[in-house]
Parts: C-alpha cells; sequence; structure tokens
C-alpha cells in the first residue's frame, strides 16, 4: 500500500522552497501540501505531533521526518 507524504511547509521559507524545488525537479508526486500558515489545524498537527514549529516536515505515514537535507534525501531514495 502507498505511503501517505505530507509535507508541511510555508511559502516563503527558504528551507521549504528547497524541499519543493527538489519535488518539482524531479516530479515526485502524491505529496500533500500542507501551509501551516493558510491552515490552522495542519500548524496544530506539526506542534503536537512533531514537537515543535518548524518547517519543511515531511509526515511519512504520519511520522515527522525535520530537516530539508533529509528530507531531499529521503525522497530520492524511496521515491526515485
Ligand atoms: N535546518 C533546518 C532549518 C529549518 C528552519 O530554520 N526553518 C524555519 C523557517 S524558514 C523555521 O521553521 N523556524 C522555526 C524553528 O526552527 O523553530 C532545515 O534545513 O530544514
Amino acid at each position: 500500500m502507498a505511503r501517505k507524504l505530507e509535507l508541511y511547509y510555508y511559502p516563503e521559507c527558504p528551507f521549504c522552497q528547497r524541499v519543493l524545488r527538489a519535488i518539482d525537479a524531479h516530479g515526485y508526486e502524491g505529496i500533500e501540501l500542507r501551509n501551516i500558515h493558510a491552515d490552522a489545524e495542519a500548524d496544530a498537527t506539526l506542534v503536537r505531533v512533531g514537537g515543535k514549529r518548524q518547517v519543511p516536515c515531511l509526515f511519512v505515514d504520519g511520522s515527522p521526518m525535520y530537516e530539508s537535507l533529509d528530507i531531499i534525501a529521503w525522497l530520492a531514495r524511496e521515491l526515485a
């Protein structure tokens, strides 16, 4: 079964932009985008589950992964 992938981000964040550029460049599909500045529920989920309001954060089946370079490396490894 496909994993559920959700990227918590906000557009002005340069580290988020780095991840979004990688997603675009490689054509990764199926990643739901959750803008924490536009979605209060996403913001609350990020803090409750992740433990901190830091973006970008990729939720893989509900488990949070912080750090843009770790996220990009994970995407390259798992989705390439
Ligand atoms: N080393 C992190 C830096 C991420 C970062 O500093 N994000 C900022 C937004 S641009 C943030 O969420 N700051 C709030 C915080 O760190 O608590 C990465 O590469 O993902």
